[in-house]
């Protein structure tokens, strides 16, 4: 048993390698699972963006920033519990170290679309930029969620 140790560190350093030979290898480190984006409320310019975000590469990343052709702009958003109300809060960076996983869902962490293009649209392009991980682009339906009766929503 005394030589895994040693054929441990022949693996990493052969990992370590590749992907920077390979250049732009470490995109696939993030992964997005199960996106979609709530269809607005007719007549509202704003809605939400929910997925699972997971980071199977070994560098710690930070969202920055999110840009889509369906909206005009778009923020990292979370709810929180303020005197008792559930709010809605801009976050400026989003942590996802390495090895994590984190799921935007309604409730929670989420991004919020705004000035949201109008027509006959059934997916938006999101782009999501990180400061160490590059840039994640994606594609989600746009759905609508029917019956979510008596939960008061304010997006
Ligand atoms: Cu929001």
């Amino acid at each position: 048993m005394k030589k895994l140790p040693m054929c441990l560190v022949i693996v990493f350093s052969a990992c370590w390698v590749m992907p920077s030979m390979a250049g732009h290898h470490k995109k696939d480190a993030i992964a997005v699972e199960m996106s979609y984006v709530r269809a607005p409320v007719p007549g509202h310019s704003m809605t939400a963006a929910f997925f699972k975000l997971s980071n199977g590469g070994e560098q710690d990343c930070q969202l920055t920033a999110a840009s889509s052709n369906y909206a005009g702009k778009i923020e990292f958003h979370t709810h929180q519990h303020i005197d008792g109300m559930m709010k809605m809060r801009p976050v400026d960076g989003v942590e996802l170290p390495a090895g994590s996983s984190l799921d935007f869902k309604s409730g929670g962490l989420h991004l919020m679309l705004f000035d949201i293009k109008h027509g006959d649209i059934s997916s938006a392009e999101i782009t999501l930029n990180t400061d160490k991980c590059g840039e994640v682009k994606f594609s989600a339906p746009i759905k609508s969620i029917k019956s979510q009766p008596a939960k008061a929503m304010h997006h």
